[in-house]
């Protein structure tokens, strides 16, 4: 297969909440959409850079340098598979969420032009996978009660909140104290040191499932002296780029669980190496998401669909996010927590192209020589 022309594009929307974390409150989402075509069929990456490098360095604006300077340069000749795209992006350093786009959208194109959904196209084996639901820091302590209670309501399969000093352990007291036993988990998105360990050793005896990335962005070390010292599962997030990554950090002791964002690993195929890593240790694996739009979402419960997947994924349904999304069929929650994984060919859900355009700022066109 060779590429005759790729497009990147920003596009902005607005979440129907703000969304906070321990680095920042997020409500406009200024993201890339790169779509890629043989001449035949069309496939779409969605790219998880946002409009301030809070949660990593990159953002959309450096994401679509890299993309047209150094990214898009390298994809021109034969691509026999998406596992070249990885191979032939791997000497640029860094830079995952620019390259998980791109690769997205040709892993999208080479399942269509198989006939085969993305899911199955990577070794899926789930049609249907459970997710949870990831809430952001509120104003009040009751403000974030009721989102509980309705969201469970709605019947995700667990829920996650996010913490940070000051809005941690009282916060879970109170959610265990008014919803008793249900699935729970917390992330703190880096904002804690060692020096906090005897706080975050009391959140052990909460039952969480897991407590995500305690610890500095860029750190193994630290978490594998914190995972000793505690009984709850520390799921890394902002530390894990790669599969070789998760190998060194299970190799320490640092966590338990890793969670997959295909953005922050580089990629689909980079996601399955990890997942495999994983997998042959025994250490969970769940689908993180980014606030993603419907593009990005597909590709998440793509890969929730491989064997390997053993916790609820973030991957929400689309009326957590979007009045309006630039997908259809909207993600909808099922019985039990579950969601469909997309059976149409490529990511299985059709791109809108009037609301796209609509919501496009800006646009550029690269074509092969
Ligand atoms: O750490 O998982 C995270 C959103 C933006 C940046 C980082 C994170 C998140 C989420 C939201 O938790 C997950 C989602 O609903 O997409
Ligand atoms: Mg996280």
């Amino acid at each position: 297969m060779k590429l005759e022309s790729i497009e990147v594009r920003e596009v902005r929307m607005r979440l129907l909440r703000p969304f906070e974390t321990s680095f920042g409150r997020e409500q406009e989402k200024d993201f890339l959409v790169v779509s890629v075509t043989d001449g035949e069929e069309t496939g779409w990456g969605e790219c998880t850079a946002s409009i301030e490098p809070l949660y990593s360095e990159e953002t959309t604006r450096t994401a679509a340098i890299v993309l047209k300077d150094h990214l898009i340069p390298r994809l021109w000749g034969e691509i026999r598979e998406p596992a070249d795209v990885r191979r032939l992006l791997l000497p640029v350093r860094r830079n995952p969420m620019a390259k998980a786009a791109i690769e997205c959208a040709v892993w999208d194109l080479f399942a269509k032009r198989r006939g085969l959904s993305l899911a199955k196209a990577l070794g899926g084996v789930r049609s249907k996978v459970p997710v949870g639901i990831s809430l952001g820091i509120e104003p009040e302590r009751d403000i974030l009660l009721d989102q509980i209670e309705r969201r469970i309501g709605e019947g995700y399969a667990r829920i996650k909140v996010k913490i940070r000093p000051g809005w941690d352990r009282e916060i879970v007291r109170a959610i265990r104290e008014r919803f008793g036993d249900i699935p729970l988990m917390v992330d703190a998105n880096s904002c804690y040191s060692l020096a906090d360990a005897p706080l975050l050793k009391e959140l052990d005896a909460f039952g969480l499932t897991m407590i995500e990335q305690p610890l500095a962005h860029d750190d193994i070390v630290d978490h594998a002296a914190l995972q000793r010292e505690m009984t709850t599962p520390i799921c890394l997030d902002e530390s894990i780029h790669s599969a070789e990554d998760a190998r060194k950090a299970i190799s320490i002791g640092a966590c338990g669980v890793i969670n997959v964002k295909i953005g922050r690993l580089g990629g689909l195929e980079e996601s399955r190496l990890l997942v495999d890593v994983c997998r042959r240790a025994g250490v969970g694996v769940w689908c993180g998401g980014m606030l993603e739009a419907g593009i990005g979402r597909a590709t998440n419960l793509a890969i929730t669909s491989l064997e390997g997947f053993t916790h609820p994924g973030d991957t929400a349904a689309t009326s957590r996010y979007w009045e309006e999304d630039i997908t259809e069929p909207p993600v909808v929650l099922g019985e039990g927590g579950l969601v469909d994984v997309p059976g149409g060919p490529g990511i299985g859900v059709r791109v809108e192209t009037r609301r796209l355009e609509k919501r496009t700022v800006a646009k550029e066109r690269f074509l092969s020589r």
